[in-house]
């Protein structure tokens, strides 16, 4: 008879390098003769993935039979980031590790480093949705991601002569968090046709026929809790050719290769993840990929609620599903496509389930990222859909029709459909309309979409259908993975651990700001954690940076509102002052690096300028005798999650410097903050609450506000300003050839000068360097500097992704988490 096979923590080091090294040579069938790095983590990932395993099986099983409502959070992106660091702390045995490791000869942190990152996102949107499930697992919720598995993530950044170039990101060769299930597959139709006939009883019948198939592969991916048995499912879809009759007929008949050929082209669905963030290009692949995954996600979900056997009625009391952005907004649609055509519910009472069943997420404000897909091509790739998507679009306008009666207008602004040349459907109408709450992820952010672009909508359902859930990220990989060491520290305070599962727990640190010797190890581990940093720089850009000089750190997305070249035109302002000064002068000044780091869309030809002008900078600061110490420029290739777990840690101030309004939320300042660094800020997304968390004597912030923006856009296209003198200096200095060839440069030059300045770095550039000369003084005085940095760590409990995500739970989902079982 079969005995059950039960995991039990490993006892001792021997018990868990035993267990590596017997995967390493029977799963791996790897000889121990040439056992080197990459075997020692591969060995240690399976080792550690036979710990996730059992718990993830029976965490699913528990849900099952619990027979409670599940959140299901579908997201095109989770840029998870590497995932054995995270297995060892969450089942609490890397110190096991460890030791079991340095026995057969290895460093931890060399294995770790071994693993390929998880990229598949660009940035905040998809980080959220990893701290998401990392909160959903560690606080018992009863959830499931639901994404694409994508052949190639994010591109690899290589900078090469100073500009970017991108490299594919191949990471699948070996995956040992992936457990592909072959016998989950789901068909899914595009194109074809829709046939209405009516049946014996006289009922319409809708059908969607024809068209091409093709089949969609789960591949399920185990997301462990911190200090629970709950461990989580995130389930991405791979795309490949439907193995019908149809190909085998093809085989048979000898069009072998045009067989082949139908299997690549099923394949690329899944192929490759969009590198645009924050901007929406209409390309058809992409549309492809977003209902591919939608209706594969959408099957399942309601595969699993037939199996309770319970009325369509309970099915949004059963089932929430979280909309990360507009993405996958086809799933409304799907969804009631499947009620109605498929499962015969009266259209409105589909309707209701599906209103009750969504709720939609908005990240942006900003017009380009909006995403609208042109009806031609909505009607050729999805004509049931297009459809249905005109019949929601008339019963809204009718409601809004009955309701208002008098603003004609309105109609036209709120209407689905876009009246444009071609017409083109508007996806955040379709996922306001087709949910019962919508919101945005910082309070800024959520009062600007209730008051500008969807402000009819706000007329239209209620101001209650609209709300707030400020961001935040999990304290587990942002404090306790990526700065063990201050973890220890603050736990040697607290007693324990216990911050990390209720990050509010920090505030008793409050009462160690004066300690002596709290206070000398603090900074001791901030200067750690820069020359770690250091030799990160050290190695990838060759350049020596003094671990005692101030790091100034802009990490992100490179995006014109996000204004890394404010920062970069603030740096040559300060090379240019530094170039003035006499030597007395220079010796007053706190020595800096300034680090950027981050990627540019492929296509986004301006942020590409911005790269290579901090990367030309760079090459003339660092090797100016004149400059020294005083002033170093560096450009970090290939930001990404591991990356940015070293670079959080050791930074003195990090830059949240968008233009106001603009940055919906932003999370690496809460990473930066939670890590000891202090941030230099405008009044934009959560730089907002940080400031009054943590207190604005604890804060850098600078600039115009979210309201003066249209009255200072209006002024630059009106000629009305006058460019600041400072950056005017630097614009001299850059056309003067000083970092190379400037026709390089003009086109970001003259955005400022002669084409409106949209983002307004000159009327924010004097109170840039200003705060930054603040900054210097600031920093001078070491010991009030630490005291405002512990402060505000012990004030920053409220930007724990648990709290976020208990917010959702209570406000949008209504489901309960589910207390584990014991496992046996
Ligand atoms: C759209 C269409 C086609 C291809 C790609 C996209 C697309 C991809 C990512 C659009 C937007 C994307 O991400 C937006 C994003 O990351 N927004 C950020 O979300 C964070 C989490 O809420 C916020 O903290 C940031 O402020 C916000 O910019």
């Amino acid at each position: 008879a079969w005995k059950k096979f039960t995991p039990k923590p490993f006892t001792s080091p021997d018990e868990f390098s035993k267990e590596a090294v017997r995967h390493i040579e029977t799963t791996l069938a790897r000889s121990l003769f040439n056992c080197d790095e990459t075997a020692a983590y591969s060995g240690t990932a399976l080792a550690f993935r036979d710990r996730l395993v059992l718990d993830w099986n029976k965490t699913q099983q528990n849900q099952t039979f619990a027979d409670q409502k599940r959140v299901y959070y579908l997201s095109l992106e989770f840029l998870m980031g590497r995932a054995l660091d995270n297995a060892m702390l969450n089942v609490g045995q890397k110190e096991t590790a460890r030791q079991g490791l340095a026995d057969i000869g290895f460093r931890i942190e060399d294995v770790i480093q071994q693993e390929h990152d998880a990229a598949l996102g660009n940035g905040g949107l998809g980080r959220l949705a990893a701290c998401f499930l990392d909160s959903m697992a560690s606080l018992n919720y009863p959830a499931w991601g639901y994404g694409l598995r994508y052949r190639y993530g994010i591109f690899k950044q290589e900078i090469v002569d100073g500009y970017q170039v991108e490299v594919p990101d191949y990471w699948l060769d070996f995956n040992p968090w992936e457990f592909p299930r072959h016998d989950i597959t789901v068909d899914i139709q595009f194109y074809g046709h829709v046939n209405r006939f009516q049946d014996d009883t006289g009922k319409t019948i809708t059908q969607w026929e024809g068209g091409e198939i093709v089949q969609a592969v789960a591949y399920d991916v185990p997301v462990p809790g911190y200090d629970t048995p709950t461990c989580n499912n995130l389930r991405l879809w791979g795309s490949k050719a439907a193995s019908g009759e149809f190909d085998f007929q093809k085989f048979n008949s000898g069009e072998y290769e045009s067989s082949v050929a139908d299997q690549q082209r099923a394949e690329t669905i899944s192929a490759v993840l969009y590198p645009n963030d924050n901007l929406d290009r209409g390309k058809e692949l992409r549309l492809k990929q977003q209902y591919f995954w939608c209706a594969a996600s959408l099957y399942d979900i309601v595969r699993r609620f037939k199996k309770t056997k319970r009325a369509w009625a309970d099915f949004s009391s059963q089932v929430a599903i979280q909309l990360n952005d507009t993405h996958p907004t086809l799933a409304i649609v799907e969804l009631q496509r499947i009620l109605v055509d498929q499962e015969g519910l009266e259209w409105d009472e589909a309707w209701n389930i599906v209103q009750n069943t969504f709720g939609y997420t908005n990240h942006t404000v900003l017009p380009e990222a909006l995403e609208k897909w042109s009806v031609p091509l909505m009607q050729h790739l999805l004509p049931r859909h297009l459809q249905i998507i005109y019949e929601i679009n008339l019963f809204f306008l009718q409601y809004v029709e009955r309701n208002f009666p008098k603003d004609r207008e309105m109609l036209g602004r709120v209407s689905i459909i876009e009246e444009s040349q071609p017409k083109m459907v508007r996806m955040a109408h379709i996922a306001i309309v087709g949910s019962h709450k919508v919101n945005g992820v910082a309070e800024l952010h959520s009062d600007l979409i209730k008051t500008t672009i969807f402000k009819d909508f706000v007329k239209i359902y209620g101001p209650d259908k609209f709300t707030n859930v400020t961001n935040g990220i999990t304290p587990r990989r942002w404090l306790h993975q990526a700065n063990p060491k201050l973890s220890e520290l603050i736990a040697s305070k607290l007693g324990g651990h216990g911050f990390l599962k209720d990050l509010t727990g920090l505030h008793k640190l409050e009462s160690f700001v004066d300690d002596k010797d709290f206070r000398k190890e603090w900074s001791e581990i901030k200067y750690a954690n820069k020359v770690r940093l250091a030799k990160l720089i050290k190695d990838a850009n060759g350049v020596t940076v003094n671990p005692a000089a101030l790091f100034d750190i802009q990490v992100k997305r490179i995006h014109e509102y996000k204004r890394q070249q404010l920062n970069i035109f603030g740096v040559i302002h300060r090379y240019l002052a530094i170039k003035e000064m006499s030597p007395e002068e220079r010796k007053k000044l706190a020595p800096r690096v300034s680090i950027f780091g981050g990627k540019a869309a492929p296509g986004y030809w301006m942020a590409k300028t911005v790269i290579h002008l901090i990367n030309q900078v760079g090459k003339v600061v660092n090797n100016d005798k004149d400059v020294g110490d005083l002033l170093k420029v560096i450009f970090l290739e290939d930001y990404n999650v591991s990356k940015a777990e070293i670079i959080c840690p050791a930074s003195d101030i990090s830059e949240h410097i968008s233009t106001a309004g603009t940055e919906a939320s932003g999370t690496s300042n809460m990473k930066f903050v939670l890590n000891g660094g202090l941030i230099i800020g405008t009044c934009d997304g959560a730089n907002i609450e940080i400031t009054r968390e943590i207190g604005e004597n604890n804060i850098f912030l600078f600039g115009n506000l979210a309201e003066d923006v249209d009255e200072l856009r209006h002024a630059h296209l009106y000629g009305e300003y006058t460019l600041d003198s400072g950056l005017n200096k630097v614009f001299e200095a850059i056309r003067g050839g000083m970092f190379g060839d400037a026709n390089a440069f003009s086109a970001l030059v003259n955005g400022i000068v002669d084409h409106g300045d949209y983002y307004l770095v000159s009327d924010d550039f004097a109170s840039y360097c200003q705060t930054h000369d603040l900054i210097d003084e600031a920093y001078k005085n070491q010991e009030e500097w630490l005291t405002k940095c512990i402060t505000s760590v012990a004030r920053m409990g409220f930007f724990s992704s648990d709290r976020c995500i208990d917010e959702y739970a209570e406000m949008i989902w209504n489901v309960e988490p589910l207390v584990p079982k014991e496992n046996g």
